[in-house]
């Protein structure tokens, strides 16, 4: 069997977002939350395909549209990711809507805004629109809290680290610059990788990560690093490691979300107040505090991220089962 789906490839201040708006498969559930459970039991075959090499690498994220459950939103977006389904994925909406929107496929009910059922919640967007090109997008964010303090693990080369865990979409172990660790800067991405593997495997069998109202959303996935900025006005940089091989091109929305709780948790960040996260490449988001909130038993707060993407072609991919590489491979 050939199986083809239609893709807009885009990249959201340089991490990929391929878009699949057509070829998706038919989901049950009455949230995107059951959706993509219904995915994972039965259609990863297609995220590992279009993510994957030969048809992507190590960095593939995107996303799969579907008509929103409730008719007061405007689209369902399913992520898919070379490390899995993610909760919610914030360069991969800034990606999503710019493509949504310059593409036509989707009509805002309230022009200027859309309203994204994510399998994390709600995200509401504006986005700005000037010559048929989308220059901004913005969305505020589901629910963000610091989860955990002062975590010990052992790093190879670097020795004991201390590290919070922060939710904003996914769960982050943030790597504050410490006596062990002078800052990202001071290491190349492959050595961040190899660590951010090791550390993942033991905080996640040392401790458990659940969202207190979808404990479908479990498990420590991404681990981001801190480090001196390369611009005086961003606030603070970043390097998140996702997947097994991957480093956000962009500054992470979900990241940025979750280490601005991990600030404001901390009284380094006030409601109002906004955060210029930079990435390992020098791209930024700009966050801002929007309301504090509580989640479940948590404290939190709302998050908002603002950035930019750019369409970068169109993509017509064929998964063969004929093709010994049909569902992708990893070196
Ligand atoms: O922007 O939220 C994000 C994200 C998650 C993984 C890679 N990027």
């Amino acid at each position: 069997m050939r199986k083809t789906f239609f893709c807009v490839d885009a990249h959201t201040c340089g991490n990929p977002v391929r878009v699949v708006t057509g070829g998706g498969p038919f989901l049950e559930g009455k949230n995107m939350s059951e959706k993509r459970q219904h995915f994972l039991r039965e259609f990863d075959w297609i995220r590992k395909g279009l993510m994957f090499e030969p048809r992507g690498h190590d960095m593939m994220s995107g996303s799969i549209l579907y008509p929103p459950v409730d008719k007061a939103n405007d689209v369902g977006i399913l992520f898919i990711e070379t490390s899995g389904c993610l909760p919610m994925c914030g360069h991969g909406t800034i990606g999503t809507v710019t493509v949504i929107i310059e593409e036509g496929l989707v009509s805002p009910k309230v022009p200027g805004e859309l309203r994204l059922e994510t399998p994390a919640g709600l995200v509401r967007v504006s986005y700005k629109k000037e010559g048929g090109r989308v220059t901004s997008v913005r969305l505020v964010n589901v629910g963000a809290y610091l989860d955990s303090e002062n975590l010990e693990a052992e790093c190879p080369d670097l020795g004991k680290l201390k590290v919070d865990v922060a939710y904003g979409g996914n769960f982050y172990a943030i790597v504050d610059v410490q006596d062990n660790f002078k800052g990202l800067e001071h290491h190349p991405a492959d050595q961040l990788i190899g660590w951010s593997r090791h550390l993942r495997r033991q905080l996640n069998e040392k401790y458990t990560f659940t969202h207190p109202e979808d404990p479908t959303i479990n498990g420590l996935s991404h681990i981001l690093w801190t480090g001196k900025t390369l611009s005086e006005e961003a606030t603070a940089r970043n390097a998140v490691f996702y997947g097994d091989k991957a480093i956000d091109r962009s500054p992470c929305g979900t990241g940025t979300s979750a280490r601005m709780a991990q600030w404001y948790a901390r009284g380094k960040l006030k409601e109002g107040e906004t955060f210029i996260h930079e990435s390992i490449i020098g791209s930024k988001f700009t966050g801002r505090v929007e309301s504090v909130t509580d989640i479940g038993d948590k404290k939190g707060i709302v998050p908002s991220i603002e950035g930019w993407a750019r369409i970068t072609g169109y993509n017509n991919i064929i998964i063969d089962d004929d093709d010994p590489y049909a569902h992708g491979f990893q070196v």
